[in-house]
């Protein structure tokens, strides 16, 4: 089958790209792994599972119908409620009848003599397409788990990104948790709820915010439903895709006291980022930073009983905010319990998992269930899951050796018409996801319409354009403090994967703005190429 398009990837990225792109007139299929859409939200189906962005901005804003008649029950909404969302979103606007379910991409060759990508899935079909767009989401791939004899284990054995969607009663058992980054930090207060022993296996402590969590009030929804259109155009041009607060001063332009009556405010607001953009300079000064960061961990020390429980939870070993913050409700709270207990790995490190549980330098424990919540291959790991071959059969994986290299996180030199959405290089995973992903289709569906218009068959990043990219992604990096920490922004949490900091921090209104001027100036820095004769342009599909 020959399509304009070939999308991976039904998550919200995916669909809106089908959406967008079916209504100019393309012909488009997308491939989904899944058996249903919402992509992230589709897998991790562990108990507790939330967005930590706000449901009133964590939504589509494409559709003023859609956005005004969908209601939001939380502040922060679970998992369920959000498939139920991306499963409506599908229903409303028709879109499965070109998404193929249960359908893993194998391979996409570009074969240059015919401009096409020739698509691979694993049920051996071959799919041929104009552009091949990668809308395959930035944590979408586990990492391997990498403890030894982990498939030892004889009890029951889960992983928070794969969970079984019947779901898990946890009752009566003993059960360790391996890991402490936010899906971990969600999921324990519940399990501990249900278990009748829960250990917790912490390597590295994260830092985690209330998220004062609660039922949205019929009037803050009308509130906002009112005001909607303005609130979104602030989150376009906004540092982290959400309409930003003040940040005139650095954290030693006040008094102590000041500064930690901010943070406390930051604190009750109960959201991920308002400590870290309570001052301009907490993401560029050590010192600025360490406020925040004892400000955090005196919270912690206040909130656990146990005082030696409480140090072993305090994060020290990199900058506040340069690894993600969790947002939880309880996760503290649930030390002071008598049937939590918390092993430092850091003390005594992981050995391996034994059929009967899990052994570590200095102890044997007995489990019934164990439940990796030990993250992903971030960012590029879905990309590369693939076996992509660009002009020439060069492969991506070999491109991206010492680390992946875009233009603007939405090209790669050396890939004619493959588009990433929200790719590595784009500001991405520092921001709300849906003013991302809502950002790059619009430029990808707009640059594919310049290019029907025009008579171009082929576009590709300038090898020049991209270096020049890169350089200045790491050079902005480079000026903050998130390259000390070993996060999965830089890679470092997979092991052999180049250290280098993937996402873009030069602020996503300033990227935008890059874009839009990319684009205004016939698409500064790409080179066009072949040519489409008008006949071949596709009618309208609606
Ligand atoms: O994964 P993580 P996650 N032995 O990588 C530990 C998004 N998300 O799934 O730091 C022992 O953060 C590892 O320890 P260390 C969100 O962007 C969003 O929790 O490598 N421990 C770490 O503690 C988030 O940041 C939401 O030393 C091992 C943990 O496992 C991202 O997804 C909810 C280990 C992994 O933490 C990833 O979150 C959930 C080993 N061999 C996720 N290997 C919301 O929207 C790993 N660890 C709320």
């Amino acid at each position: 089958m020959k399509y304009d398009a070939v999308v991976v990837g039904a998550g919200f990225a995916g669909m809106y790209m089908l959406h967008r792109l079916r209504k100019l007139g393309f012909s488009v299929r997308v491939l989904e792994a899944g058996g249903g859409v919402g992509g992230t939200w589709y897998w991790n189906r562990y108990p507790g599972a939330r967005c930590d962005v706000q449901s009133l901005d964590y939504s589509y804003s494409f559709d003023e119908d859609l956005q005004q008649e969908w209601e939001w029950s939380e502040k922060y909404a679970t998992q369920p409620e959000i498939l139920r969302y991306a499963n409506h979103v599908a229903d409303r606007f028709d879109l499965r009848r070109d998404i193929q379910f249960d359908t893993r991409v194998e391979s996409a060759r570009f074969v240059q003599s015919t401009n096409t990508w020739q698509i691979e899935n694993d049920g051996g079909d071959v799919l041929s397409c104009q552009f091949y767009i990668m809308a395959s989401g930035c944590l979408s791939v586990p990492k391997a788990i990498g403890i030894p004899n982990h498939e030892a284990f004889k009890g029951s054995a889960y992983h928070t990104a794969n969970w079984p969607p019947e779901g898990v009663d946890f009752t009566g058992q003993r059960v360790a948790v391996i890991g402490t980054g936010s899906s971990a930090i969600q999921t324990m207060p519940i399990v501990a709820k249900q278990a009748a022993e829960l250990t917790v296996f912490q390597r590295t402590p994260a830092f985690s915010l209330p998220a004062f969590n609660r039922a949205l009030s019929t009037e803050e929804v009308a509130d906002r439903k009112a005001v909607y259109t303005e609130h979104r155009e602030k989150a376009r041009y906004s540092l982290f895709g959400i309409p930003d607060t003040d940040m005139a001063h650095g954290a030693f332009d006040v008094s102590d006291e000041e500064r930690d009556a901010a943070y406390e405010r930051a604190w009750q607001t109960g959201t991920l980022n308002d400590i870290l953009t309570s001052f301009n300079d907490l993401l560029v000064n050590q010192q600025a930073n360490d406020t925040a960061a004892e400000f955090v961990r005196n919270k912690i020390r206040s909130i656990v009983k146990n005082p030696d429980t409480a140090e072993i939870l305090c994060p020290k070993h990199f900058p506040f905010g340069t690894k993600r913050a969790c947002l939880d409700t309880g996760y503290y709270e649930m030390f002071n319990a008598p049937h939590v207990r918390l092993v430092d790995l850091r003390q005594t490190p992981l050995v391996s998992v034994t059929a009967a549980g899990i052994k570590t330098s200095s102890t044997e424990y007995d489990f019934d269930s164990i439940i990796f919540a030990t993250g992903f291959d971030a960012m590029t790991g879905a990309i590369v899951s693939v076996d992509i071959r660009g002009a020439g059969g060069l492969p991506l994986k070999d491109k991206w050796s010492a680390g992946p290299r875009t233009y603007l996180g939405l090209c790669i030199a050396g890939f004619p018409n493959l588009f990433t959405v929200t790719g590595p290089g784009s500001p991405s995973v520092l921001t709300n996801m849906m003013t991302s992903i809502e950002q790059h289709v619009d430029w990808i569906a707009e640059c594919m319409t310049f290019m029907r218009d025009e008579g171009h068959a082929v576009i590709e990043a300038s090898e020049q354009a991209e270096t020049a990219w890169v350089e200045h992604v790491n050079e902005v990096a480079d000026a903050t403090l998130f390259p000390v920490a070993n996060s999965w922004y830089m890679g470092a949490n997979v092991p052999g994967k180049p250290r280098v900091f993937m996402p873009y921090i030069g602020g996503f209104g300033a990227y935008h703005e890059k874009c839009d001027e990319v684009a205004g100036n016939t698409y500064d820095g790409f080179q066009f190429s072949g040519a489409v004769a008008k006949a071949e342009q596709p009618a309208s599909a609606g």
